[in-house]
């Protein structure tokens, strides 16, 4: 299903209560005759979620409507599925065959063939909004991108770090910490990530440095200690309380990450989300390789990441087309 709980949580005025208490009857009647609702506009299809959600109008009645629609997911059972898909009343159509290779349309029966939908009317700009397609913008960092655009903004602006603190010094969440090496320079706390709440399969803990640094930015050889000392202790804390192998943990950083006080993520290999992208995770291997191969290669490199919105992602662009006409030494560029 489509995340209705945070939606109606949102409904919390006394006036659209009643809208929507006054709309139920009606909406049930819209539901018998679909060919009533008039799609104005398609707010997101995600292929990955089978999810399409659009906006329209229902025949003579006010306001928008959003309508999202996904795909049920397939029952766990091998008898739920056989009576459900593998019989005689599923219809199936070949598109192609190569060598082993066949693919088919199939059509099982209506019962099995569902979809989840869910009917928001009146929908507020808000609910429309949330299902606007998501903007994502790729940064091409340069030293000089971060020394005058990103370091300016996140010293200005950047999180509260007084959670990390809290876990630093043993004023919080002590009962989710499960390593902690006291040493000023290469010591950690390892804690549960906040998000993680049970499951080796969506295993989730971070490794806060006692050293203050900022990123994977400020990081040099001299830093190297820490860092393999984050890899081996962490991996050998997270193997011996959970039993899960070390080559079955994803050890790196992000960049940019969200608190600028230097952290590594600990996942199991089998969590998978938006913190595991190819424009955010940096591997702890390759991290430690790059500096050990070139000890400021995180202050000369161009690092990329996305940004998911266009308000996060102009100041970098207003900034390459003012010191675009400038002389060629000042122009940003790849700095290897
Ligand atoms: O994106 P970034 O690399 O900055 O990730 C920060 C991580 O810290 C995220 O995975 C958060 O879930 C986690 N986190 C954030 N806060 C505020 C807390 C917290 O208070 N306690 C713990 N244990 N993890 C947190």
């Amino acid at each position: 299903m489509a995340d209705v709980s945070v939606i109606e949580e949102e409904i919390t005025v006394e006036s659209e209560k009643d809208i929507s208490e006054i709309n139920e009857d009606k909406v049930h009647e819209f539901m018998k005759d679909l060919s009533k609702f008039k799609v104005e506009k398609v707010l997101r299809n995600n292929s990955i979620q089978k999810l399409v959600a659009v906006v329209g109008t229902f025949e003579k009645c006010d306001g928008d409507a959003l309508v999202i629609l996904e795909k049920k997911i397939f029952p766990d059972e091998a008898l739920t599925l056989s009576q459900g898909f593998f019989n005689e009343r599923t219809e199936v159509n070949k598109i192609y065959q190569n060598d082993i290779y066949r693919g088919y349309d199939m059509f099982p029966t209506n019962k099995f063939n569902g979809l989840n939908a869910t009917i928001i009317y009146p929908a507020t700009p808000k609910h429309i909004e949330k299902y606007m397609p998501p903007e994502f913008y790729i940064v091409e960092e340069s030293p000089e991108l971060y020394k005058n655009v990103t370091l300016p903004k996140l010293l200005s602006q950047q999180l509260s770090l007084k959670w990390v603190d809290n876990i630093l010094n043993g004023t919080a969440e002590t009962d989710r910490v499960i390593f902690n090496d006291p040493d000023e320079e290469t010591g950690f706390v390892l804690v549960k990530d906040s998000k993680w709440h049970d499951g080796l399969s969506v295993l989730h803990l971070i490794a806060l440095t006692r050293k203050p640094i900022m990123s994977i930015r400020d990081l040099n050889k001299d830093h190297l200690p820490l860092l393999r000392n984050i890899k081996d202790a962490g991996t050998k804390a997270i193997v011996e309380k959970y039993n899960l192998p070390a080559n079955q943990i994803r050890i790196f950083f992000h960049y940019q990450p969200s608190y600028y006080h230097l952290h590594v993520h600990f996942t199991s290999t089998t969590l998978e989300n938006a913190g595991t992208n190819c424009e955010r995770a940096h591997m702890i291997t390759s991290v430690i390789n790059n500096i050990e191969l070139m000890s400021d290669y995180y202050q000369k490199a161009t690092l990329v990441f996305r940004v998911c919105k266009l308000s996060m992602y102009e100041p970098y662009e207003e900034y390459l087309k003012k010191n675009d006409d400038g002389p060629p030494a000042k122009k940003p560029r790849l700095a290897i």
